[in-house]
């Protein structure tokens, strides 16, 4: 018999594993506190990721393949993933052990060791999910000491012909259209209705919840939003296209209080989970555009999303791990305040994005950058605790996505490894992009004093305080030729 063990982010119902019913073959699936309890998960997050998996073992068993599935409350759950996959191997007398490759570093590393003890044959297959191997972005950098994405998007463009004429050209005669995705929202086009389905789920978040697992954020067990199978994930691609893709480059960076997803896709977690692949995404929105009626700044602008930074950030998690999650290149140690976890402060534009962060396991790109992000550079808060919250609140957050985007792209940790520059703004930039000024406790426009927005001081102390280390970078320039003006 062969043992194979499925992780919670490994529900790829396509995966060459399940092409065909092999009676020496038993799955292995599990609820874990190792798992839940790397790092305090939003409840949505484990209520979802449980669901799915449950789910998935389900389909595996319809289609006749043999699946062991370990509950949370199961009492003779050994809680870490080699302790139950041994207890399995001893069950079915097993001779092979096999698992997908791990996204996360941990895994990998607790699963290669497994290997060397278990005293049985072992193998790491691919898990058939993403467009590069983990080392392919550095072979490509080669000894390049910075690494720049818009090159890997090229080469990725070219090598899977997306976006291209027949002479090899890109579409519209652009590789990137981001000057054009800047617009800002006041009310129409009217965000599309949220088509996702309703989950009640009430039952498992109380085994959940019995079983002792600490959770932050809302549960709302009994209408959870985020697609739990395949079939899920697919109506809400289909949703996308239709709905949300036709604006979603024009408003790509865009905030509203009332609008929290605006023509964003919340495809990340079927993405994550691996119950969509990144190039069927791709693919279909490509079609799409050739149908005509969508301008290509939208999808060019979503292809290099999920082309472009998701496969990037992950060749960047690789390159840099063990050890990137360490980095502190400002030194910086303030610790979270209070509210990260609460969403209570008098600054509108946080208490907006924490508080939609914490009610629904989401926030988009803008506000984890520059809202949420912007601040924790700006007040120089703990990288590692900055990425530890990161890694709990996001529905979709895995730490080889999630890591590069928090230490690196966000708190500029690396020392611009991944960012040319760092992601920081003044308040300026807060009301342009946002409705959160209006309404908000402090002033936008008074730059120092009572009532003054915070992050107008903020910002230019920020560089002011860090200026033996970023004045020399060109990017820069213009910011330090305007504090000199002001000094
Ligand atoms: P859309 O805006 O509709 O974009 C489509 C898809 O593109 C996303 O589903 C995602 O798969 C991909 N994508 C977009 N931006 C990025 C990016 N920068 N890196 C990788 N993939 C990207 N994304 C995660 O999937 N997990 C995380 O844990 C995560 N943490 C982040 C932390 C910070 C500080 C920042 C600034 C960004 C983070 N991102 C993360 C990237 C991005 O914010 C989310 O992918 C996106 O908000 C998910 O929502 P969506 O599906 O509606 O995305
Ligand atoms: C995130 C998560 C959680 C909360 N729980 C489980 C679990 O109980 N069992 C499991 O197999 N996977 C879980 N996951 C996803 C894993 O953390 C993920 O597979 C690893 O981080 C590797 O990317």
């Amino acid at each position: 018999m062969e043992v194979r063990l499925i992780l919670g982010d490994q529900l790829n119902e396509n995966h060459s594993w399940f092409s065909s019913v092999d009676a020496s073959v038993v799955y292995v699936m599990m609820e874990v506190r190792s798992e839940t309890d790397y790092v305090r998960h939003h409840a949505q997050k484990v209520i979802a990721i449980f669901a799915a998996m449950r789910r998935f073992a389900e389909a595996l068993r319809d289609k006749g393949h043999t699946v062991e599935y370990v509950k949370i409350t199961d009492p003779l759950n050994r809680h870490d993933l080699v302790g139950n996959v041994q207890r399995y191997i001893e069950r079915y007398c097993a001779t092979s052990f096999a698992y997908q490759e791990p996204d996360e570093y941990r895994v990998d590393q607790v699963l290669l060791s497994a290997s060397r003890v278990i005293g049985i044959d072992c193998r790491c297959v691919s898990s058939e999910h993403f467009l590069t191997e983990r080392h392919q972005a550095a072979e490509f950098f080669g000894s390049s000491k910075r690494w720049l994405m818009e090159r890997f998007y090229r080469m990725m463009r070219k090598r899977h012909r997306i976006l291209l004429t027949e002479d090899g050209e890109p579409l519209g005669g652009e590789w990137n259209f981001d000057v054009e995705n800047r617009g800002t929202w006041k009310g129409a086009p009217a965000e599309p209705a949220d088509q996702r389905p309703h989950h009640d789920h009430t039952a498992l978040w109380q085994e959940i919840v019995d079983a002792g697992v600490v959770t932050m954020g809302e549960p709302h067990a009994d209408d959870i939003r985020w697609p739990i199978d395949r079939r899920e994930a697919l109506q809400q691609l289909d949703d996308f296209l239709v709905t949300g893709l036709r604006h979603f480059g024009t408003y790509q960076d865009a905030m509203h209080h009332d609008a929290r997803r605006l023509f964003h896709s919340l495809l990340s977690f079927a993405l994550n989970v691996k119950m969509i692949t990144p190039l069927e995404v791709i693919r279909r929105v490509e079609e799409e555009y050739r149908r005509g009626g969508i301008e290509i700044n939208h999808v060019e602008g979503f292809i290099r999303q999920i082309l472009g930074w998701r496969e990037y950030v992950r060749g960047v998690y690789w390159a840099r791990m063990p050890g990137y999650d360490e980095q502190n290149f400002f030194g910086h140690a303030e610790p979270l305040p209070d509210w990260f976890w609460t969403g209570r402060t008098d600054m509108r534009c946080l208490s907006l994005a924490i508080g939609q962060s914490l009610d629904m396991a989401y926030a988009h790109h803008i506000q984890r950058l520059m809202i949420i992000g912007n601040y924790a550079l700006l007040a120089g808060l703990d990288p590692k605790e900055v990425h530890t919250w990161y890694l709990g609140v996001y529905i979709d957050a895995f730490e080889w996505v999630e890591l590069p985007n928090t230490l690196g792209m966000s708190q500029y940790a690396d020392g611009g490894f991944l960012a040319t520059k760092p992601y920081v703004s003044s308040a300026a930039y807060i009301s342009r992009m946002s409705d959160s000024c209006k309404g908000c406790a402090f002033d936008a426009k008074k730059k120092t004093g009572p009532g003054a927005c915070p992050f107008n001081a903020m910002y230019w102390d920020f560089f002011r305080r860090n200026q033996d280390v970023l004045r020399s970078n060109p990017r820069l320039g213009i910011v330090y030729r305007q504090l000199d003006r002001t000094a």
